[in-house]
């Protein structure tokens, strides 16, 4: 495929004002009918054609103004549709085509999952449904008819409010009209329709607005959506409360669907999920999946106005939606929850995937400015580093600043096709800051390397910080300029306290400096004492921070740092620097340190539970590998991080122990962040007095496997069994299996912990595996489970010297690239990492990669990831 420039945007020529839909459904031939009334742009190119998209679409029949067209006045293909001299001004054209959802394997356009139809249509779904020009800068208003078969598909739904429906005379079939009053682009759009339970419930919104909600799931799961409904609720109150935004509909639905591509849709009224962000039962979810839940039901709300209220011009501004949308998402869930706790976990995930993929070759600006294949760029860092983007801008602004801005692009921009321009200039205009430095953050990608180090003069009371950016090369990138970085931090006194912050005479707002050049000095002024400096708090700003503070200082700041954030940072720096000296030179260093900091962290009653199980929750392999960044041998970090976990389980048996006891369960189940927190603590504990592979130790995990009344619990059991080479793990394993064999998403676990373990067999375990029963390369949830889980989180089996795992997953990825190239080249871009490789296992990867490339007839999508990766 040919690359895409954002320097190439034109606006459409043709505007399609409202657009009437008529689907007849129909399991391999659904006939669609569409109505569409165009008109010419005036600020498009004058005099051109009509040019519309298909793609792989069977044209019945072409109408203009009601008359049918023929021959050479329109050039149909499947993947275009032209009218060279298109008759006026203004005209309605009206286009018939068939399409067949069985057949439908991608999951993109309509398509059936257990016997019900289903859209998806974002980025470019709706060209498979019929000739429109499917751009997210063409808005239009949209009315839907959906008929179908009553006993194949009683349930009918569509975006916006229902208008009508009935029965059709004289036949067993039914319909329903939907019409959305809302204009918006065509990737907006989606229908469902088939046999389906509904749970109800409504909200009331602060004008007096009464929504009906909607949850359908399938027959028998209804017990299993309340959470999400729940969540829903409370998503749409705080949206409301923290943005002033209100629900716009009469109507909001969400339907949860188990083949789909990826979390969740936004839809417009009409929610589309991965039934995995939908359904929750203390059996069989976890907190993560809880949380998972309350996240992504928040942000597909949030949507309704950043995304679909206020659309994108264009894919390159993908991250105006999804970033700030982020963004959006985990406010509210820290204000539901507990905001260090959530702030770790973020930070922990963006290091996990953006910081590697800005590391490796699919590095890429937050907004793109050129791509061949769209879907490959819904990646970690337009998400999560375009979300901390917009974090940046709330710390720059302040939190009546960030607000002034937002309000103003609601009100500038509600109902338009936006851009990052557009977004940055509201932010600029409300609070009168030039932001055009700040901008680079858009357009420059690779993590900034911030270099600090202190000097303190006893005399003059004084603490200089001197600070060095550089962002590093990325691809297309060879130089960069310095970004505008706002640094938190504080000074922390010896007796633990912070000093008030000054710089000359003027005391530092908020605690946060603004890097800007560089090279910059800072010079605090004041001082009493040498203050330990605690940097970057809350984690500020998305770089890699390298400073002088030393070992000592490190477990000072894990005891005493006012920041929650840095006190997590500290220990968990002091255990990095630890992984890394090991995994380089074969021998772990000293441990007292971390022995020391962990400690007086699982002693602190001021702390909560979740917070100390982040806290001690050792760096991951991937971590390891990153800070590495070359020259990894996955064996030897994993022996490294093995050796560690040995070395504090054993220090701190006794704790352990205790903090197991105690943080036993006090009552019924309850998925509140508390309780969820006490957990992750105990499990946490668990895990750690097993780690020498004791009798007692896996005996303690077996029973807890045994006893547990929820997920969590049984779940983390079978995992610390897992791990182990011991008798009771097959037998766990199997206990499992025969408990839920009947629920896919809990099997779903099954094979994820199955694909993670650390030993040579695995390769074989995951190829047997994917013959059994409840495995099918046509379900994405159970490749991303079983094949992705391999791939992303086992680093040394997939990473394997003799090539096996590499040759593994890209045999997958050419199996399944002919069924669902997304999720295909979801799986290949797992090989981002490979650079860091040491040579034999590079070596192999790339071997890899290039069989892929060099298969003809590839998806553009898993082209375009081989290509990059080998680039
Ligand atoms: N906007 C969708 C993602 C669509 C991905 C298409 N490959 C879900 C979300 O981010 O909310
Ligand atoms: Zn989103």
């Amino acid at each position: 495929p040919k690359a895409i420039h954002l320097s190439d945007y034109r606006p459409p020529a043709w505007l399609v004002d409202k657009v009437d839909l008529d689907f007849s459904l129909h399991p391999s031939q659904t006939r669609v009918t569409s109505k569409l009334s165009l008109r010419r742009n005036p600020a498009g190119a004058p005099g051109a054609p009509v040019v519309l998209d298909g793609d792989g679409l069977t044209l019945v029949r072409l109408a203009i103004d009601g008359k049918p067209l023929a021959g050479p006045s329109f050039e149909a293909t499947p993947d275009r549709l032209t009218l060279a001299h298109p008759p006026a001004d203004a005209f309605v054209l009206e286009i018939e085509t068939l399409v067949d959802p069985t057949a439908n394997t991608q999951l993109m356009g309509l398509y059936r999952t257990s016997s019900n139809y289903c859209t998806q249509c974002e980025p470019e779904g709706f060209r498979r449904i019929t000739y429109y020009p499917d751009r997210p800068d063409v808005l239009s208003v949209f009315t839907t008819r959906v008929e179908a078969d009553e006993a194949e598909a009683p349930v009918l739904l569509g975006n916006g409010n229902l208008v009508e429906s009935g029965k059709v005379d004289g036949t067993s079939r039914h319909y329903a009209v939907w019409h959305d009053p809302w204009p918006k682009p065509s990737y907006l759009f989606a229908l469902v329709g088939g046999r389906l339970a509904k749970i109800s419930d409504s909200f009331l919104t602060r004008s007096g607005r009464e929504v009906e909600l909607g949850i359908y799931v399938e027959h028998g799961k209804e017990a299993r959506a309340g959470y999400a409904m729940d969540a829903l609720k409370r998503s749409m109150r705080w949206d409301e409360e923290a943005f002033g935004r209100e629900y716009d509909l009469d109507v909001f639905n969400i339907v949860a669907v188990s083949d789909f591509n990826m979390g969740a849709m936004e839809n417009k009224g009409l929610n589309v999920f991965n039934d995995k962000y939908v359904l929750a039962t203390p059996e069989t979810a976890t907190d993560a999946d809880y949380s998972g839940i309350e996240g992504v039901i928040a942000h597909e709300y949030f949507h309704n106005w950043t995304g679909n209220r206020i659309t994108c011009r264009d894919w390159f501004q993908l991250c105006l939606k999804e970033g700030l949308t982020v963004f959006r998402d985990q406010e509210f869930s820290s204000d539901e929850r507990s905001r260090p706790v959530k702030r770790i976990a973020d930070v922990r995930a963006l290091k996990a995937a953006q910081f590697t993929e800005d590391q490796g070759p699919l590095a890429h600006p937050v907004r793109p400015e050129t791509y061949r294949e769209i879907n490959n760029f819904y990646t970690a860092t337009v998400y999560e580093k375009g979300a901390e983007v917009v974090r940046m801008l709330k710390t720059l602004l302040g939190e009546a600043g960030f607000r002034a801005g937002m309000d103003l692009y609601f009100e500038r921009h509600d109902g338009e096709a936006a851009t990052i321009e557009d977004f940055v200039a509201s932010f600029a205009d409300a609070t009168g800051r030039d932001l055009s430095q700040f901008a680079l953050w858009y357009a420059q990608s690779g993590t900034p390397v911030l270099t600090v180090s202190g000097a303190w003069d006893a005399e003059a009371g004084t603490y200089r910080l001197d600070v060095a950016q550089e962002v590093p090369p990325t691809p297309g990138q060879p130089t960069k300029k310095p970004m505008l970085i706002p640094l938190a931090l504080g000074l922390v006194g010896p007796d633990g306290r912070d000093r008030p912050l000054a710089l000359g005479n003027t005391p530092v707002e908020n605690g946060v400096v603004e890097v800007s050049e560089a090279r910059q000095s800072f010079l605090f002024t004041g001082l009493d004492a040498r203050p330990v400096p605690s940097l970057n708090r809350g984690f500020s700003a998305p770089v890699n921070l390298v400073s002088d503070l030393t070992e000592q200082d490190r477990v000072f700041l894990a005891a005493h740092d006012a920041d929650p954030f840095n006190r997590f940072d500290a220990i968990q720096r002091i255990a990095l620097e630890m992984l890394k000296t090991g995994a380089r030179t074969g021998s772990l260093p000293a441990t007292e340190a971390l022995v020391t900091a962990a400690r007086a962290i699982l002693a602190d009653t001021t702390l909560d539970a979740a917070f100390k199980a982040q806290a001690l929750a050792l760096p991951g392999e991937g971590e390891v590998a990153r800070e590495l960044a070359k020259d990894v041998d996955p064996d030897a970090v994993f022996a490294a991080r093995k050796a560690l976990r040995l070395a504090v389980g054993t220090a701190l048996e006794g704790a352990f122990a205790t903090t197991y006891a105690a943080m036993a369960a006090t009552g019924p189940f309850s998925p509140d962040a508390a309780s969820a927190g006490r957990r992750a603590l105990r499990n946490l504990s668990l895990d750690f007095l097993a780690v020498t592979g004791s009798a007692e130790g896996i005996a303690r995990a077996k029973a807890q496997f045994e006893a547990a009344d929820n997920m969590t619990d049984r779940i983390t059991a079978l995992a610390v069994l897992t791990q182990h080479e011991v008798p009771e793990r097959e037998a766990a394993l199997q206990a499992f299996y025969d408990r839920f064999e009947r629920d896919a998403l809990v099997i779903d676990k099954w094979f994820t912990l199955q694909a993670q373990i650390a030993a040579p067999g695995t390769l074989e375990r995951i190829k047997d595996l994917m013959l059994h029963p409840a495995f099918s390369l046509g379900n994405p949830n159970r490749v991303r489970s079983l094949v992705g889980a391999f791939a992303a989180t086992n680093p040394t089996q997939f990473n394997r010297a003799d090539g096996a795992g590499h040759e593994f997953v890209t045999d997958v990825v050419l199996t399944l690239d002919g069924k669902n190239p997304q999720v295909a080249a979801r799986l290949l871009a797992s090989f981002k990492t490979f650079r860091q490789l040491e040579p034999v296992r590079r070596a192999s990867a790339e071997r890899a990669l290039r069989k892929v490339a060099e298969t003809p007839g590839l998806s553009p999508d898993v082209a375009d990831i081989a290509t990059r990766a080998l680039g």
